[in-house]
């Protein structure tokens, strides 16, 4: 061939233009051994399963990079408007399974690995999970991703590659263990490093004034410690689209000029090892949900993602816009999840002002029209604040632009109330006393024109009571997005033998249309669907039986009643709640009271921030009540409990479809959402659940028989806090009395004097925030039906369907169309997909 030849025969010319990738088994074959011999360089000598799964990685990481590079010139050539998602968390969990599933390789990648002798679900499961999050909050993020990439919105994920994400539960003699989760050490091959995109983020220092070019003084901020943040970009596939988005990673690290002053002082490895303190920043998660810590590395880590985010933003506005930023508020909206990047507020005024030069009444007007905040608790332990104090040493510059912008907030304020000087404190951005403290949640609320709660009781407590007075003041701000999840993994994924059976019944397509599910609910009448049904969950909770035998040693029978608590151990979730009713159960069996009994597996699962004393104690607690029960001649035929190690994303994979009764008992008012709720009922759980968070929706989505409901509503639990009297409570409940006699008498801790003590003075402390003894009654009548239910194989079923069949509300496709329609306004944007063989 010669030259001519040559390039004629090529595509064209350019560097980046490339045939499509083939999809066929055989290709997929061929591809796997290039990629396992030339690219990876093992032999026929080679015995590591590990290497198998980094073929299969490369060869679907292959098919996904053009989609990806075309979907996003899509979006620079439509010069659409994007969303950025800022979020400390991302818990992501495996991706291997997702990218086959969406780029609807499942099929011929079975064969591909068939024909190779190996299997899909060895491989996959082999993978480490991502957990750069510590529950629902960084599960959400993920799951909003998947939707965003289905529905073909152009969004981008910001967030932290940290070295160590959740820490790996290790459960020793009953008490939690936290181990180290180094899940980078045997490379991550999903991420592409992108250097040529490194930010400089700035700590420290302080702000100087200087003349600038029209001699006007100007502030800028100088003498800064600075650190590098290199981004590394992980693929987003759409479900069977050609969209792949990206969730963008910063690592922290050292720059090259650091410490000079070592360096002349003959201090070389010193100051070499003083780089450190930069790479600190991205080195670990901190582990805590729910609650704040208010160590300053967490603000350097927030600041860091928020600046590093803004930068990348804008830099690519000037890049293709110039400096004029006219247009920048029709094109760009920052979601902040939680106030956690709030930092962003004054970053991007200190970027707008100090780097590109606009005035505070431009950069004021960008950014209260390009920030949104969602609000993810009620409760005042997990409402950040930081100390005026480490701001001033820490972020000098950013405290300058926090103390104007509430200077001229307070102003407004007092037009609209004058001379209310109680609201005036109330309301300011910044607490005094003592210790001056910086509200982040007003920073947000101030600068953001959406302000929104996650489940409808949540979105509305926040307007009556936490933030009433932002309320008051901007009505129209306040909005609701109850959250969802993605059925893609959570149920496809998942649970593939429902979701064959459903393929048969109703035809696909209604993985990307869940509503479609109600087509199923006339079948709740056909016997022989039921069977089915009935077939499915009973292999799953095989399934689930053999993970729970593994990983804690006990025995599950499938036909029992399978209970399951999962979620991160917090008193107000009330796992405690939960225990009490099994001691109630085993207290019956040993009193012989077991006519009609039902055969019932509990399982409870979640770790514990560590330095968390009371939920760790509830962990020790349940170890040892489970040990007693399952070592009971008496209890173990009819009554089970394990607390399996480790809860995860991929434990939750399994876990949602074997389960029969989904526990969701949190004090009313208390979790703002749950998303653990709607990942059961999509598998076809039943709910027992108090009316707290997105319970209430999915009562109200299934019907109120379809759900055991118990416990008080959030306005008695408010209304109950001043007479709470858990004393006469339990004076007029034998049952709870005994249960509580057998928990004092030191029954589950024979060699352990005293451990449980803590737990006897939170249920009898008449300041009980979680109100455990108030529920214990209406909790138990309910665990009666569900028990009784169960029973009745054939109507426990009809429920079980119902549930399925009716969670379609519950998918982040609807809630991503709600954020779209309501806040970001984007264009859906496919790309062009004649050079990408991959479409639906
Ligand atoms: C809520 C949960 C809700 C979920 O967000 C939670 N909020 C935090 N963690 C959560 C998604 O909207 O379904 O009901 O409790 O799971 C959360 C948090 C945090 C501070 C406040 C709230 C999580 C991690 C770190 C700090």
């Amino acid at each position: 061939m010669d030259n001519v030849q040559l390039k004629r025969s090529l595509l064209t010319d350019t560097l980046t233009d490339i045939p499509p990738m083939e999809m066929d088994v055989l290709s997929l074959v061929n591809d796997f051994r290039r990629n396992y011999t030339h690219t990876l360089g093992r032999d026929r000598h080679c015995r590591s399963a590990h290497y198998a799964y980094q073929a299969l990685v490369l060869i679907l990481r292959e098919r996904l990079m053009e989609c990806w590079k075309q979907t996003r010139y899509a979006y620079e050539k439509n010069d659409c408007k994007t969303a950025s998602y800022l979020s400390m968390e991302f818990l992501i969990g495996r991706t291997l399974g997702n990218a086959v599933l969406n780029l609807g390789l499942q099929e011929n990648i079975t064969l591909a690995l068939q024909c190779l002798g190996m299997e899909l679900e060895e491989l996959a499961d082999s993978e480490h999970d991502a957990g750069l999050g510590n529950g629902g909050l960084g599960r959400l993020a993920a799951c909003f991703l998947d939707s965003c990439a289905t529905l073909q919105l152009p969004v981008t994920g910001y967030g932290i590659r940290y070295d160590y994400g959740m820490f790996r539960q290790l459960i020793v003699n009953g008490e939690q263990v936290e181990e180290p989760d180094h899940w980078l050490r045997n490379g991550n091959p999903w991420e592409i490093a992108r250097p040529e995109y490194t930010q400089r983020v700035h700590f420290g220092g302080r702000t100087e004034y200087y003349r600038d070019k029209t001699d006007r003084l100007a502030p800028r901020w100088v003498d800064t410690n600075d650190v590098l943040a290199i981004p590394y970009d992980i693929p987003i596939p759409g479900y069977r689209n050609c969209t792949v988005n990206t969730l963008r990673l910063w690592k922290a690290a050292a720059t090259d000029e650091f410490d000079l002053g070592e360096f002349n002082a003959g201090l070389y490895p010193e100051s070499v090892a003083a780089k450190n303190s930069a790479e600190q920043i991205t080195m670990v998660l901190y582990p805590n949900d729910s609650s704040e810590n208010g160590k300053e590395l967490r603000l350097r880590q927030q600041y860091f993602l928020a600046s590093a985010s803004l930068q990348d933003v804008l830099s690519r506005w000037v890049g293709t816009h110039g400096s004029d930023f006219s247009r920048f508020a029709g094109k760009n909206v920052f979601q902040l999840n939680d106030t956690h990047p709030s930092c962003a507020v004054a970053e991007l005024m200190r970027l707008l002002m100090d780097e590109h030069g606009l005035g505070w009444e431009q950069a004021w007007e960008i950014t209260t029209a390009t920030m949104a905040y969602t609000n993810h608790t009620l409760l005042p332990e997990a409402l950040e604040k930081w100390p005026v104090r480490l701001f001033r040493t820490l972020l000098p510059r950013l405290l300058d632009i926090i103390f104007e912008i509430n200077a001229r907030f307070l102003a407004e304020v007092s037009r609209r109330w004058p001379g209310d000087t109680g609201r005036l404190s109330r309301m300011s951005l910044i607490e005094e006393g003592p210790e001056p403290m910086v509200r982040m949640a007003y920073l947000a609320i101030s600068a953001s024109f959406s302000v929104n709660g996650v489940a409808a009781l949540h979105s509305r407590l926040l307007a009556e009571g936490l933030f009433s007075d932002f309320f008051e003041l901007w009505p129209n701000k306040f909005n609701n997005k109850t959250n969802g999840v993605t059925p893609r993994r959570w149920l496809v994924w998942s649970n593939p033998g429902l979701t064959q059976l459903l393929d048969e019944t109703i035809g696909a397509g209604w993985e990307v249309d869940l509503d479609r599910l109600r087509e199923i609910l006339p079948l709740t009448e056909d016997g022989s669907f039921r069977e089915r049904w009935y077939r499915v969950k009973l292999a799953n909770k095989e399934r689930l039986a053999k993970l729970v035998a593994d990983e804690c040693g006990v025995v599950f029978d499938p036909r029992a009643l399978f209970d399951v608590q999962v979620k991160r151990i917090h008193e107000y979730k009330r796992q405690l709640l939960n225990v009490l009713h099994v001691i109630h159960l085993y207290d019956r069996i040993k009193r012989g009271d077991t006519g009609d009994w039902t055969q019932r597996c509990v399982l409870i699962g979640g770790k514990a921030a560590p330095g968390y004393f009371m939920a760790k104690r509830i962990i020790k607690l349940i170890s040892n009540v489970a040990a007693v029960i399952n070592a009971d001649p008496d209890a173990s035929p009819l009554l089970k409990v394990a607390f399996l190690p480790n809860y995860s994303v991929s434990a939750m994979e399994i876990i949602a479809p074997g389960t029969d009764l989904s526990e969701q008992i949190s004090t009313a008012g208390k979790e703002a959402s749950g998303t653990g709720n709607m990942k059961f009922m999509m598998n076809g759980a039943i709910t027992i659940g108090t009316l707290d968070g997105a319970n209430i929706e999915i009562r109200d989505e299934v019907g109120d028989e379809n759900f055991f409901l118990f416990g008080l509503s959030a306005e008695q639990v408010e209304e109950l806090r001043h007479s709470y009297d858990p004393a006469a409570i339990i004076a007029n409940d034998e049952d709870l009395a005994r249960v509580l006699q057998l928990l004092s008498s030191g029954h589950f801790n024979h060699f352990e004097p005293g451990i449980f003590d803590p737990i006897m003075h939170a249920i009898t402390n008449p300041g009980d925030p979680w109100l455990v003894a108030a529920d214990f009654r209406s909790y138990v009548e309910a665990q009666k039906q569900a028990a009784a239910l169960f029973r009745d194989r054939e109507e426990w079923t009809r429920r079980s369907i119902r549930n399925t069949a009716r969670s379609g509300f519950f998918s982040t496709d609807r809630t991503m169309r709600e954020y779209n329609d309501q806040i970001w306004h984007l264009p859906q944007v496919p790309p062009k997909v004649n050079i990408c063989s991959i479409s639906g």
